[in-house]
Order: C-alpha cells, then structure tokens, then sequence
C-alpha cells in the first residue's frame, strides 16, 4: 500500500527524478532491514517470540541478494535506503542476474568458487512488470537512408538480433516516512518462440540465437572489482539494461509531460562510474530516432540530463572499448558516437580528451566527461587527485563540472540492523534523531567522561565479540577469546588494499613471539575476501594468509598470543556480524589508491579505533574523530604519486636494509611454509 501510495505522491508532486544507473546492487538481505525502516522490527520480533519463533532463524533462511562485486555494489545500496529515507523520487536501475557474486569455499587452503545460485527458491521480495517489457536490439548492420520529408540521413538497424527486457521491481522502503521507493531490475527473455512459429531454416536458426542471448545476457554477474575485463558479453549487459531503462525513462516522462525538449528539467541519470556510460549515445538515438529531435536538441537534452561518478584513478579499472566491439554489439550507436568524438576534435586538439583514440578505442570516461553536466569524485583528497592529476586535463576545459561527493553509508543496515545494543545505548542517551541525520551522533561527546556510558560501551562491544565467536565456531568451527583483540580486515582482496601488509605485520608478530617477546593484550587477526578467479596474485595472498593461519594456530608457543582467521565467503550478511565486534579495523591502502572506501566508515560507526594511511574518506574521517580514534600511518598520497613519477622506489632496498622486513619475507618462502604444503609460487 505504501510503495503505491508513495508512487502516486509523486505523479501528483511531479518532482525531479533520478534513474541510479548501476551494473552492480550489493543489497544483502532485506527482511530485517525492511522491518527497522518500518520501524516494525521490535513488534515484530516479539510478537514472534511469544509464538516460539526467533526472528534471526528467519532471517536467516534468506539468501543475500549479492548482485554486486564490493564497494561500488554497496554503495548504490546504501544511496537507495537513504534516497527512499530522504524522501527523494528515485529508481535504481540494474541487472536481474540469474547468479550473483560467486560463493568462497576454502578448500586445502585455497579459494574455490560457487555459484550463487540466490533465487533457486524464489524470491518474495519482487514483482515481475511484465506490462513495462522493452525490446532492445543487438548486431546487424545500419543502412543510411535519407528522410523523404526532411532530408535527414536515418540510420536503419538490420537484421538484428531481439531481446525482451522484463523488468522486475524490488520496494526499497524508507526509514520511517511511509515511503517506498524502486529498484528496477531487469531480466531477458526471448522474443520469439521458436518451437511454434519458425519453420524456414534461416528464421529457426536466428530464434534459437536469440533464445540463447536471452538467457546468456543476464546469466552472471562479472566477479572483477577495480579492474576491467573488455568481454563482449559485459558490452550487451551494459546496453540491454542501459536500453531498457532509458526507454521506460522517456516513457514515463511523456505519460505526464509533452515537451520532450525539457526531459532534463524532471530527470537525471546519474552513472555509477563508466559501466553505463552507453547511455549518452543510447539517448541521444532514443531522442533523435524515436522521438524525432534534431541533433542539437537531442544534445541540449542529453548534456543536461547525464551525470557520472567516478570511482577509481587506477589504469587497469578504466574501461576503453575496441570500435570493433561496439559495431558488433551496437552498431545502432556506433554512428552517434563517432559524431560524438568528431565535434570533441574539432574543438579540443589534444588527443587525451579524445573519444575515439588513433588505436580506434573508445574511452567510455571521456564520454561521460565531455556530454554529462557533472563529474564527482568519491571522497576530498580523490576528487583533488582527478582535478590535479589523473583528469587534470578536462578539468581545465570543465572547471566547473567537477564536483566532490564523499561517499556515505546508511546508519539503518550499518548500526540499527547490526548493532542493536549499541543502538539501545544510544538511544537512552542522545534519543533517535542521529537515524536519520548523522551529524547528531556528535551529541554523544557530552558523555565523553561519563564512566557508565564509557563502562557500557565497553560491555557492548565485549558482548559482540562473544557473539562473533560463537558464529565462528558455529560455521567454521574455529574457536577465537572475546578477551583478545579483534583486529580486522574485510574487503576485496586486491594488492592495493594491501592484505599483503597486514600478513607481513602478522609473521612479524609470529616472529616476537617465538623469540619471546609477547604483545600486551591477545590479537585475533581476522581477514574476509574474495579474490576475482583470474587475479592469480590474490589467490597467492589468500593462500598466504591461510598458510599462516596453519601455522600460527596450530603452534601452542604462539596461539594463546596470536590467532590468524580467514572468513569464509566475506559479504554483507557476514559484515553485519563482524563489523560490531572489531576493536581495529585496517584501512591501509597505498595512499591516492582506495578512492573513498566505505567499510572504513562502517567500523568508526561501530565504536573501532582505525589504523589507516592517509587514503580516501580516512583523510575525512581523521579530520572528525582525531588522532585519538585513527592511526595514521605510511607515505602521503603525493609521496606515492611523486614515486610513480620518478619511478624511485625500491621495494627490494628495503628487505636489504631492514632485518625485520627481510626475516617477515623469507618467512614465506621458507622451512615451515613448505612443510605444510604451501605452494612455491609464494616466492
Ligand atoms: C569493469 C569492466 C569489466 C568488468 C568489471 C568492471 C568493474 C567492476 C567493478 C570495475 C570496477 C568495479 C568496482 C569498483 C569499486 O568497487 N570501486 C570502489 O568504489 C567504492 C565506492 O565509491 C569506493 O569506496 C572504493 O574506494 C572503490 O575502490
């Protein structure tokens, strides 16, 4: 009734909307969440004791909806809670992958993949629109014919190749409003039924392609994070659901509206970074083709409407596309978007701007960049870095298009959800106004010296310890002390993120300890991460960490002093559990490289101190909470972008000059290591 009436709120209202363009929703589960924004949870959790039933045993019976790869995914989830709660009229607009993120298993101390196969029974929390399906068109070839009447070459799309977009929605309720607002997946199905009415050999042959493409496109998500892979593939998922939901887009506009020229005065297409980008040249065809606008107009509306978010800085994670790939897959765009490149030439000489390059590679940000109306950066210092650096050269020509928006995390999943005691206390003393406007917490520092509050806290997070452990033992059967410290490090597993780091810092302490020297308090470090099933150098670190994790916990000299724990298949549902229980979370980055992070916020939420470089949102959040709550360590980010520059840096000089370096890295390929089977390739 709300999600209804919410939508007709916004006929009447008629208020701007925006389509959150992504590739990737890292939703988690929805039920508890969906109850605290109702604020039904409690209600309903006791009335489901008094029948005998505990509301975390049916929770538990729903899988994640883990239709994203790690901070990108999670992000757009977290944006569509806090739009819904900010009463903003938006949709999400992705994928209906048939399999998500795939599932880890640890096997002989290694990574193995599974898939996740999350709707094997059903799926509650949707509705199929069947009403609102889109035919979106793949391959053939343009023929150029020009308009009869205006004398405007037409571009025709031929023998093509049919998909039938089939959007399924998902509510995304509001924190306490009676507000639900949509996310929009879609899926594919086949156009035609090739058992029934395709006799001739030709036409039988072009329906079973076509049933095959329907199943393969939204068949998996691609499991890569921070790094792109060129897949043919990955270019029809991108345009089937770019296609689909820009045509319900203009739709919708034009069921209220009649001026398509002022489509962009009532909607905007925000773009989680590149992956959507097919967008510009997608509605710039819709205008021109479907809707009758001259160039010029379509462009005026285009401009205006379009807007991207960048993620990333690193090189390998920049999508370029071969115009080989893109005349296969969308020949129907490939025009536009040489056009596109051609009035760039001719106004900017300089080839890095280009659209197109002389290799004939289509740069995807450069799109985005030249035809949207803003370009954000996730956090302060990597919105600084675009500007100076790595887009230093659009920056000059669009200096006002440049714009920061430091990533944020919404406090219903990340405190309300995971962290019910905490949220009692703060409830007691600084009331509820902090749930939907975070910058109330700071009321809490008037309880600074108050020594029950601080004695609370402390029995809090000692509390969440105790239920970490026990779902361990539970699920992995490893038995960690709620007395140690819970040092923690859950994140993809990529060598800038630098799990490497923490694993060196680990055999270090292994080292003190055989030689005697024994840390203060107990350390339990925790690590949770996939590797993509390519990156062969984070399955070594993987294999690394549970290596010493043999080792470490099976030597009764150090384990009552240090234990090594590798979660199994690290996601959202398991992050709820983990991040209420950590005393130190690890944000240790390579500075310039973690563009924002958004786990880090999570653990400060949560009441851990944070040991970090000066990367991302830690800049931001150092800032806040003071050298007290984040250690800092590590070079700057300009001291590792100068390094790049002068190409001056020398890993091996200092596993030279320093023992302790040198002694923590032939560790791993030494005696022990070998002897439990660890594998060569370490060195
Ligand atoms: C690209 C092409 C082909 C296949 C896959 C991809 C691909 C997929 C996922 C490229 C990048 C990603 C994900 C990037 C990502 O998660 N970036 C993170 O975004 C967060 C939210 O802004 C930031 O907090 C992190 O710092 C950033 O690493």
């Amino acid at each position: 009734d709300r999600w209804l009436m919410t939508q007709e709120q916004y006929k009447k209202d008629d208020p701007k909307t925006v389509y959150y363009m992504s590739m990737e929703f890292l939703m988690g589960r929805a039920l508890g969440n969906n109850l605290i924004n109702l604020t039904d949870y409690k209600e309903v959790q006791e009335a489901l004791e008094e029948m005998g039933i505990n509301l975390n045993v049916i929770e538990d019976q729903e899988p994640d909806a883990a239709l994203g790869n790690g901070g990108l995914g999670r992000l757009a989830a977290c944006f569509l809670d806090s739009l819904a709660t900010l009463g903003y009229a938006a949709y999400g607009c992705g994928i209906r992958y048939h399999y998500g993120m795939f599932k880890q298993k640890i096997e002989n101390g290694y990574q193995v993949e599974t898939p996740d196969n999350w709707l094997k029974e059903g799926n509650p929390f949707e509705i199929r629109r069947e009403e609102y399906a889109k035919e979106v068109r793949f391959g053939g070839n343009i023929r150029v014919e020009k308009d009869p009447k205006t004398g405007r070459d037409m571009f025709i799309q031929e023998n093509f190749e049919s998909v039938l977009a089939i959007p399924y929605d998902m509510p995304i309720v509001g924190y306490n409003n009676n507000l639900v607002n949509t996310l929009r997946i879609w899926d594919a199905k086949a156009i035609t039924d090739f058992h029934l009415d395709s006799f001739d050999r030709g036409e039988y042959q072009k329906a079973v392609e076509q049933e095959n493409l329907a199943k393969t496109i939204v068949e998996v998500l691609y499991p890569n994070d921070n790094h792109y892979a060129g897949k043919e593939l990955r270019l029809k998922q991108q345009y089937f659901f770019i296609s689909a939901s820009l045509q319900e887009a203009v739709d919708k506009y034009l069921r209220d509206h009649d001026d398509i020229h002022k489509f962009y005065e009532k909607v905007t297409i925000q773009m989680n970074d590149t992956h959507p980008t097919v967008a510009v040249a997608e509605l710039m065809r819709l205008l021109m083709d479907e809707h009758g606008l001259e160039w010029d107009e379509a462009w005026e509306v285009t401009t205006k409407t379009c807007a991207y978010t960048n993620h990333t800085i690193m090189a390998e994670a920049l999508e370029k596309w071969p115009i080989g790939y893109l005349k296969k897959v969308v020949p129907q765009l490939v025009p536009i978007i040489e056009i596109l490149d051609d009035k760039v030439r001719r106004r900017f000489s300089d080839e890095s701007t280009a659209i197109i390059d002389r290799n004939d590679t289509v740069h995807m940000a450069h799109i985005d960049i030249h035809y949207g109306f803003s370009v954000n950066g996730v956090a302060a210092l990597h919105t600084d870095i675009l500007k100076q650096s790595e887009l230093n050269h659009f920056y000059k020509i669009y200096p006002d298009k440049f714009n920061n928006k430091t990533n944020g995390i919404t406090f219903r999943r990340w405190l309300l959800h995971c962290n019910p005691r905490l949220t009692a206390l703060l409830d007691e003393t600084i009331k509820d106004e902090y749930k939907e406007d975070a910058s109330k917490l700071v009321k809490l520092l008037e309880y600074k010296d108050d020594e029950t509050v601080l004695k609370r806290l402390l029995e809090i997070k000692k509390e969440n310890k105790k239920d970490l452990a026990a779902y361990l033992k539970e699920t992995q059967a490893i038995e960690i002390d709620a007395d140690t410290i819970f040092d923690i490090q859950v994140k993809r597993l990529h060598e800038y993120k630098r799990q490497q780091l923490n694993a060196l810092y680990i055999i270090d302490k292994y080292l003190e300890i055989k030689e005697g020297i024994l840390p203060k308090t107990p350390i339990t470090a925790i690590f949770g991460a996939k590797a993509a099933p390519a990156y062969v150098i984070a399955k070594d670190i993987i294999h690394l960490i549970l290596c010493l994790q043999e080792i470490i916990n099976n030597d009764p000299e150090v384990s009552p002093y240090l234990k090594v724990v590798m979660v199994e298949n690290y996601n959202v549902t398991k992050a709820e559990k983990l991040i209420p229980a950590c005393d130190i979370s690890e944000q240790i980055s390579l500075a310039s490289k973690e563009a924002s992070g958004t786990g880090n916020m999570k653990f400060m939420l949560n009441g851990a101190v944070t040991l970090g470089t000066e990367d991302g949102a830690n800049v931001e959040i150092h800032e806040l909470v003071g050298d007290d709550n984040i250690f800092v360590f590590g070079a700057s980010s300009d001291e590792v972008i100068e390094h790049y520059k002068k190409a001056d840096y020398s890993a091996k000089d200092y596993y030279k000059k320093n023992p302790k370096i040198k002694a923590a890295v032939d560790f791993i390929t030494g005696k022990q290591m070998m002897k439990i089977g660890c594998k060569e390739s370490l060195e």
